[in-house]
This record gives structure tokens, C-alpha cells and sequence, in this order.
């Protein structure tokens, strides 16, 4: 089955943190018409989604469905530190036809598996629909083990992992244990350890510039062209390094912006553009997409 890449979707903000709805609708017509994704991950890390208020989320919700228009596949990311958000929100892109949700693990109060177990299967009991478990050990502190990933998928509704996860033993474990679920890799600068490693596809952030290359790579990849696909892992890393030294969130919308794409600006706390972020952005772009 090939692969496929989704583009975490970004939200653009305006300068007083609002929802700049037209900079949200061009990020999607970019990567439906020229990135030719596959999918979209909506109201993940990229696009901010810890930062906004439940208007906010609703509101994106409604228009990247609404834009994509079932031209791409789409995973809602549901979860929420408030239980009966994600419960709500699961049934509110539900019923706006998100073929998908997902949900981030619980974090912030060291819940116990037990609890985790709880709240995933609470997220999915009203609703019908598929839930990809949100695995992202480095910005939550939750880790799960591949006995834990088994216990939740138990519940038939939960199809799979969005996993953003530099633990390449307990990926090899969890894809050899269950073949059937879908495991989406992360981390954009590890996505050929991970293709080696079996994973369905690709969810990430530089995706949404840089889908071209990563899409060539898994051809490669597919090809069994190891050499060509580790040179494009090279270059796309290259780029990667230069974004993450820049201040990645504000800069993936600044390199956006040089590529004519509207992409307005990260919401507070994120750092608003600096001029020096922004000679960043455009060196960046010279160099690494042009
Ligand atoms: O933003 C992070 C934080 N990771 C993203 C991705 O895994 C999260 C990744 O693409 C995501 O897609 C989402 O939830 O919206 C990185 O930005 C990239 O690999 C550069 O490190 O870890």
C-alpha cells in the first residue's frame, strides 16, 4: 500500500491572536493543489492548538473541512486536557464529517494508565468514528509501552498512533506486534528510520514546504533506491535544522510567506517575527526550497 504524508496544518492567527480564516484557507488550497498531500492533521502541535481557546478550535475545525471539501483525508486532533472538550469536540468534527480524530495523551498531572485508558475510551464511546492515539513523549512526558499501546487498542475504534517518538526499538516492537494498525511517523527529520521501520506514512510540520522532497523520498524509499532516498533525507534535514534554529513555529509561517503563501503569524506565547527571524525565513527559503 503506498505511503501517505499529511501536512500538520498550521493555523494562521492575526496580530491580536484572532483566527485569520483567509491565511488558513490559502495553507490548505497550497497543499491540496500544489503539495498534493494526502491529508491533513488539524488542531495538532503546529497548529497551535494548546494555545487556543475552544471557539478557536471549533472554528478551524470548520474550515479545513470546509475548504478541503473531501479533495484529502482529514484527522481532527481532539484531545484536551478537559475531558468533556474532547468528548464534545470528538462528536462536533464527527458530525462535520472528519473521517478521522486523534487525541494527544492526557498530560500535565502524571495520569496513570489507568486513567489514560479511561479517557481514550470515554473520547470514542459516543461517537462513530477512528482514533489515532497522539504519542508525543517530549512535550508531554507521557510514554507509553508497546503493552500499553496493546491494552488501548482493544477498543476497536482505536485504529492506531500518530507517533512523534525518537524510540526506534519501541517503534520496531509496536509495528511488528500490531500490523494492522496504522502508525504514522512524527518526526519529520527521522522519516527514513521510520519508513525502514514499517510505518504506513508520515504526519509533520515542514511537510507543508517541504512535501515534494519527503514525498520523493518515500518513493525512493519504495524503490529500494536507499542512496537517493538518504540524499533527499540529507537536504530535507538540512532545511529542518535551519527552521528549528530559527524559531520553527513563527519561521515554517515566515518561509510560507516568502513562498507567496499567507500564513499569518503564531499566537502569543509563540514569539511574534523578529527582522532577524525574518531574514531567517528568507535565506531559508533561498536556500533550501527554491
Ligand atoms: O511540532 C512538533 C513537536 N512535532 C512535529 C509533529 O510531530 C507534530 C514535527 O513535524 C505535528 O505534526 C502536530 O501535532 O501538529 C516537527 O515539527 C518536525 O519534525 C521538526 O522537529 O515535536
Amino acid at each position: 500500500m503506498m505511503k501517505k504524508l499529511y501536512s500538520a496544518l498550521m493555523t494562521a492567527f492575526n496580530d491580536d491572536g484572532s483566527i485569520n480564516e483567509a491565511g488558513i484557507r490559502e495553507m490548505i488550497r497550497y497543499n491540496i493543489d500544489v503539495n498534493k498531500i494526502d491529508g491533513l492533521y488539524v488542531g495538532g502541535s503546529t497548529g497551535e492548538n494548546f494555545n487556543m481557546s475552544h471557539d478557536q478550535k471549533e472554528q478551524v475545525f470548520k474550515i479545513a473541512i470546509d475548504e478541503a471539501n473531501g479533495a484529502i483525508d482529514l484527522i481532527a486532533q481532539v484531545g484536551s486536557l478537559d475531558l468533556n472538550e474532547s468528548k464534545y469536540l470528538a462528536k462536533f468534527v464527527t458530525d462535520l464529517g472528519y473521517p478521522k480524530i486523534s487525541a494527544v495523551t492526557p498530560f500535565y498531572y502524571n495520569y496513570t494508565f489507568e486513567q489514560i485508558k479511561n479517557y481514550y475510551n470515554e473520547i470514542v464511546k459516543d461517537v462513530d468514528n477512528k482514533l489515532l492515539i497522539y504519542s508525543i513523549p517530549a512535550l508531554t512526558g507521557v510514554s507509553l509501552s508497546m503493552e500499553q499501546f496493546g491494552e488501548l487498542f482493544e477498543n476497536p475504534k482505536i485504529i492506531g498512533i500518530k507517533y512523534t517518538n525518537a524510540d526506534f526499538y519501541l517503534l520496531e516492537r509496536v509495528r511488528n506486534a500490531f500490523p494492522d494498525k496504522l502508525i504514522l511517523s512524527g518526526f519529520d527529520e527521522m522519516l527514513l528510520p521510520a519508513l525502514a521501520l514499517g510505518v504506513d506514512g508520515a504526519i509533520g510540520s515542514t511537510y507543508n514546504l517541504n512535501a515534494k522532497r519527503a514525498k520523493a523520498e518515500m518513493i525512493a524509499f519504495d524503490d529500494g533506491d536507499i542512496d537517493k532516498a538518504r540524499q533527499l533525507q540529507h537536504d530535507s534535514n538540512d532545511l529542518i535544522t535551519a527552521l528549528i534554529k530559527n524559531d520553527i513555529y513563527p519561521s515554517l509561517k515566515l518561509v510560507f510567506e516568502e513562498m507567496g503563501v499567507h500564513a499569518g503569524v503564531t499566537k502569543a506565547p509563540m514569539s511574534k517575527p523578529t527582522p532577524e527571524m525574518r531574514a531567517g525565513a528568507k535565506a531559508i527559503y533561498e536556500n533550501y526550497l527554491k
